[in-house]
């Protein structure tokens, strides 16, 4: 972590070395694709409460991500209070209904119909947990004294891949939420100026009726997204 005192390039012995053989290599990598091909967006949840100790453990790994210089500028805010919830949730369709009442455009509106959402948004009280990710645009020492933080876009949605992944792994689903501005949820969830948030992440379990687009499903194939140079 960034702070004044730690500034000297201190090399340590690479820990947690892994030595896999070239074909449990290969079937570790097709395994872990096999196991997040199958993560879902879902917008449909019970009301199957979540042991708070699951989500620290999956925003501890987070908090492992690689980011600029280290600085790790991300703060997550945990919620499950079903109060705090709600409020989210009306500000939050609040901010919805004007997007989807002409705010986003034409063309950005045609581009969601396939994925059928709207202004009106239950998950955002109905998932047993919503955490808020923020993004630090500077940092601050203890005396107030502001540095810089870099790569802050690539940093924070590294650690958001990895909490989504978290999630999944833990045998969570997901959604990924972004309403627009989000500027309230600095105040209602008390955070600084320095921080921005980027997106609320709705946890929980899927509902018995839950559905997903399909449209969702159709990835685009290898041959379309990797060019190899060899
Ligand atoms: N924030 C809106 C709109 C939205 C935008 C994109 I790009 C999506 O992939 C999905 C939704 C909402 O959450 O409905």
């Amino acid at each position: 972590m960034f702070a004044r005192e730690n500034i000297e390039y201190e090399p340590v012995d690479l820990p947690d070395r892994v030595s896999l053989t070239d074909e449990e290599m290969l079937i570790e990598a097709q395994a872990f694709y096999d196991k997040m091909k199958r993560r879902h967006t879902v917008r449909d949840y019970t009301d199957r409460p979540i042991a708070r100790e699951v989500i620290e453990d999956c925003i501890r790994t987070a908090g492992t991500a690689p980011s600029g210089a280290n600085h790790q500028p991300w703060h997550f805010v945990a919620v499950s209070d079903p109060a705090f919830k709600k409020r989210i949730r009306d500000a939050a369709e609040e901010e919805e209904r004007r997007f989807y009442d002409g705010g986003a455009g034409d063309e950005w509106l045609k581009a969601l119909e396939p994925i059928g959402t709207n202004d009106h948004k239950p998950h955002l009280e109905d998932a047993p947990w919503l955490i808020v990710v923020f993004a630090q645009k500077w940092g601050e020492f203890d005396d107030g004294a502001r540095f810089k933080n870099y790569y802050v876009p690539e940093s924070t949605g590294i650690a958001c891949g990895f909490l989504l992944a978290a999630l999944h792994h833990a045998g969570l689903v997901s959604l990924t939420h972004t309403p627009n501005p989000m500027k309230f949820l600095n105040e209602m969830l008390g955070r600084p100026a320095s921080e921005k948030p980027i997106m609320i992440v709705a946890v929980g379990h899927p509902s018995e009726d839950a559905k997903v687009p399909a449209v969702a499903k159709i990835k685009k194939p290898l041959s379309e997204i990797l060019t190899v140079a060899e």
